[in-house]
């Protein structure tokens, strides 16, 4: 109790020394107490061989990686960490899905997850940074466990980063199978799945060499392409879909809707200057979880537009994930000056 007095005390005088200092420099940095930090001990395994073991579930645990080594290491998708890691282990008795969930933790944390032995560059799963309510935090929600199998969870952190965790694993109720169907009337893309030295020479857009596109038809009718996306080369990498259009009428209302076997990134890209440096959406909308339907619309004016669809996130998507793309509105004008009755009436055989 003193002490916590103290430390806040000390932070007080310190925030006061900075504002009201004559000086033109800030104060340096050391002279400010940080408040007291809990230290969560070492409770953790420090490798496979000597995991702590988690008998039942729920499970939840507090420790501290600091003083730990760093005998593993995954890309998920940032590589060259040397965080120290400390290892549970936990025995399937029979096929279950479990949440493992790093969020509470204080510090920047990687979790990966092996099945039955150290699996090295091919973890069971693996997140680094979750969609937590502190930033930069791990979870795994709905990880499939198969009976009669070991499985070593894996507690790391981001580059070197290390300190107090909180780690709980709950069983829960195993998800719904996210399965998108292709309907009658889809086109199918046809690049095929992406794989690991993966260049896309197919619809990469301004991300392959040379640009490449899916050129879309207009239509008065709603257009739906089936596609797949997914992540390669250790999850440092995604297949993206560029669907090219182009615009000819004043104003082009634009819906583009997406349901995807994937957390979903979709926009458009104004093309009319191409694939210059530092290209970026015109607007986009995204979603974090799976088999989520998504709409965007926007008022286009008339020129060279794409419609982007790609995965939203490099974490173990398989290539061969489905999505179904739908695009509304992209309709054929004929500049009035030029138009006959022969080429309008064309226009709606
Ligand atoms: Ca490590
Ligand atoms: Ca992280
Ligand atoms: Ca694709
Ligand atoms: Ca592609």
């Amino acid at each position: 109790m003193k002490f916590a007095t103290f430390a806040v005390l000390a932070i007080f005088v310190a925030a006061t020394a900075f504002a009201a200092s004559p000086s033109n420099t800030p104060m340096a940095k050391e002279d400010i107490v940080p408040p007291a930090m809990p230290d969560y001990g070492r409770v953790g395994g420090e490798d496979i061989a000597t995991a702590a073991v988690i008998v039942a579930l729920p499970f939840s645990d507090t420790g501290s990686t600091v003083g730990y080594l760093d005998d593993y290491d995954e890309v998920c998708p940032y590589s060259g960490s040397f965080a120290p890691d400390v290892v549970y282990s936990y025995y399937a008795a029979e096929d279950m899905c479990v949440d493992i969930d790093l969020c509470p933790s204080l510090y920047d944390t990687k979790v990966f997850v092996y099945e039955d032995e150290w699996t090295p560059g091919d973890p069971f799963a693996c997140n680094d940074d979750a969609d937590c309510a502190t930033a930069y935090r791990s979870f795994i929600g709905g990880l499939v466990l198969y009976a009669g199998h070991t499985y070593y969870i894996v507690v790391d952190g981001y580059s070197s980063a290390s300190g107090n965790y909180v780690l709980d694993v709950t069983q829960v109720d195993c998800p719904t199978p996210c399965v998108v169907e292709c309907p009658p009337e889809g086109i199918d893309e046809g690049e095929g799945p992406c794989y690991d030295g993966y260049t896309d020479p197919f619809n990469g857009g301004c991300n392959s060499i040379p640009d490449v596109y899916t050129f879309v038809a207009p239509s008065a009718e709603t257009i739906t392409y089936c596609g797949l996306s997914g992540n390669f080369d250790n999850n440092t990498l995604k297949d993206t879909d560029w669907y090219w259009m182009d615009l000819t009428c004043e104003t082009n209302t634009i819906t583009i809707c997406a349901d995807a076997e994937f957390p979903l990134l979709l926009g458009f890209v104004d093309m009319s200057l191409g694939c210059v440096d530092g290209l970026g959406f015109y607007s986009y909308v995204t979603t974090p979880v799976e088999c989520d339907p998504i709409c965007h619309t926007e008022i286009l004016p008339p020129g060279p537009w794409c419609v982007f669809v790609a995965s939203l996130v490099w974490d173990n998507i398989p290539c061969d994930a489905d999505y179904v793309l739908t695009i509304d509105g992209y309709e054929s004008c004929v500049p009035v000056e030029d138009a006959s009755w022969g080429s309008i009436k064309a226009l709606y055989r």
